[in-house]
C-alpha cells in the first residue's frame, strides 16, 4: 500500500470514529490546516518533475477532496444527532403562564372599561367606537340639541376654528353619543351597543377634568320599554359592584335626547365611615347616590338617524367611567387619574394578567 493510500485510510477511519465536533475540528486541522498532512503533500508538488506531478497531483487532490467531504458529512451527522438529543430532552409547555412580572400596571380606567365590556358582552352588547373629533351635527343636532338649545352652551365645548364653506363645525366630542348616532345610521336594528371612550369639556376642578371617560349604552328594537332599561341597569350594577343587594331608584329628569329621561340613583350604606354602593339606603347613615343618566330614546333622535320611530324604540344610558372607578376602588380625587404618577399607578393599578371575567370576578 502506498503512503498516500495509508494516509487516506487513517484519516477516513479517524473521521468515521470521531465522536464529537471537537474531534472533527482536530482532524481537519491535522489534515488540512496550514501544517496539515494533506497540505504538506500539496506543497511537495512544486518540487516534482512534470511527469511525476501529472501522476501524483490528481491523487493528492482527490485525497483532499475525499477528506473534506468526509469531514463535512460526519459534522452534519453529529450536529443532527445533537439536535435530536436536544429535542428529545428539552420540552416547553406553551400553556404555562408567563413567569415574569409584567412591567407597569393597568390603569384603573382601562381595568373598569374591560370590566364593563365583559359585563355587557354577557348581556349581548357589542362595543362600538368612533372618532374623538366630531361634527356638531352628530354631537348635537342629531341628538335633538339644535343650535339655539341651552344644552349646547352647557356642554362647554372645545370647538375647532370655523372653516369657510364647511357644512358643519368640528369639535371635540362632549359625549360618546355621536358613536350611537353613527351606529344607528349604519346598522339595521336591532342594536345593542356600549360606547366607551374619551370625551372633552372645558371644565376643571377636583371632580372635573377637561378630558374624561364616558360609557353610554343604546338598545334599539321593537317594543322596548322602561322595564327593559331598569332590568338592564340593575343587572349591570349588580355585576359591576359584585353584590346582589343593589337597589335602584329612577328619578324623572330631562335630557334633550330622551323622552322620558331619568336619573338613576343607587342605594349606599356607610361602612367604616365610607360610603359603599349596596345595602339598605334607609338604614343607618345610608342614602341614595346618583350614578347614571338614562331614558327612552327620543323619537326625534330615531327619526334623525333615518329610522321610523313608530317601528323602532329604544333606551339609552350614560355615566362616567372615571367616577365608576372611584366608587368601586375608593379613590376620592379625580385629578391623579391623569397625572401619570408611578406611585399612584402602582397603588391603584391592576396586574396585566388579571383579566376581568364574570366567572373569576370582574374586579378580582
Ligand atoms: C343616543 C340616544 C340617547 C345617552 C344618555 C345620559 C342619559 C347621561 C351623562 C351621565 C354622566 C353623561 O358622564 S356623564 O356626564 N349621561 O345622563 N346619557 S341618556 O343617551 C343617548 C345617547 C345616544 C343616540
Amino acid at each position: 500500500m502506498t503512503d498516500l493510500e495509508q494516509l487516506r485510510q487513517d484519516l477516513l477511519g479517524a473521521i468515521d470514529a470521531a465522536a464529537g465536533l471537537d474531534a472533527i475540528e482536530a482532524i481537519r486541522v491535522h489534515a488540512l490546516g496550514k501544517q496539515g498532512a494533506v497540505t504538506g503533500l500539496l506543497k511537495t508538488l512544486g518540487a516534482m518533475s512534470p511527469e511525476e506531478r501529472q501522476l501524483t497531483g490528481p491523487r493528492i487532490h482527490a485525497l483532499r477532496e475525499a477528506v473534506t467531504e468526509a469531514l463535512s458529512e460526519r459534522k452534519e451527522m453529529l450536529e443532527r444527532k445533537a439536535m435530536d438529543a436536544r429535542l428529545a430532552s428539552e420540552t416547553l409547555d406553551m400553556t404555562l403562564p408567563v413567569d415574569l412580572v409584567p412591567p407597569g400596571t393597568v390603569h384603573p380606567v382601562s381595568q373598569v372599561m374591560d370590566e364593563l365590556a365583559e359585563i355587557f358582552a354577557d348581556l349581548g352588547f357589542a362595543v362600538a367606537s368612533g372618532p374623538e373629533i366630531e361634527d356638531d351635527w352628530r354631537n348635537f343636532t342629531a341628538l335633538n340639541i339644535p343650535e339655539t338649545h341651552p344644552a349646547r352652551a352647557m356642554h362647554d365645548t372645545f370647538y375647532f376654528p370655523e372653516v369657510e364653506g364647511a357644512e358643519h363645525r368640528m369639535l371635540l366630542r362632549t359625549h360618546t353619543s355621536p358613536v350611537q348616532i353613527r351606529t344607528m345610521m349604519m346598522q339595521k336594528p336591532p342594536i345593542r351597543i356600549i360606547a366607551p371612550g374619551r370625551v372633552y369639556r372645558s371644565d376643571s376642578d377636583a371632580t372635573h377634568t377637561p378630558m374624561f371617560h364616558q360609557i353610554e349604552g343604546l338598545v334599539i328594537d321593537k317594543g322596548i320599554t322602561l322595564g327593559h332599561l331598569k332590568w338592564t341597569l340593575e343587572t349591570f350594577l349588580k355585576a359591576y359592584f359584585e353584590r346582589d343587594d343593589i337597589v335602584l331608584r329612577l328619578r324623572p329628569s330631562y335630557f334633550p335626547f330622551t323622552e322620558p329621561g331619568a336619573e338613576v340613583d343607587v342605594g349606599y350604606s356607610v361602612v367604616n365611615g365610607k360610603r359603599v354602593i349596596g345595602g339598605d339606603p334607609s338604614k343607618g347613615n345610608g342614602g341614595w347616590m346618583e350614578v347614571l343618566g338614562s331614558g327612552m330614546v327620543h323619537r326625534k333622535v330615531i327619526e334623525a338617524c333615518g329610522l321610523d320611530p313608530d317601528e323602532w324604540q329604544g333606551f339609552a344610558f350614560g355615566t362616567g367611567v372615571d367616577r365608576l372607578a372611584m366608587l368601586k376602588y375608593g379613590m376620592d380625587d379625580l385629578r391623579p387619574f391623569f397625572d401619570g404618577d408611578l406611585r399612584w399607578l402602582r397603588h391603584y393599578g391592576f396586574s396585566a394578567l388579571d383579566v376581568p371575567t364574570l366567572s373569576g370576578g370582574v374586579g378580582a
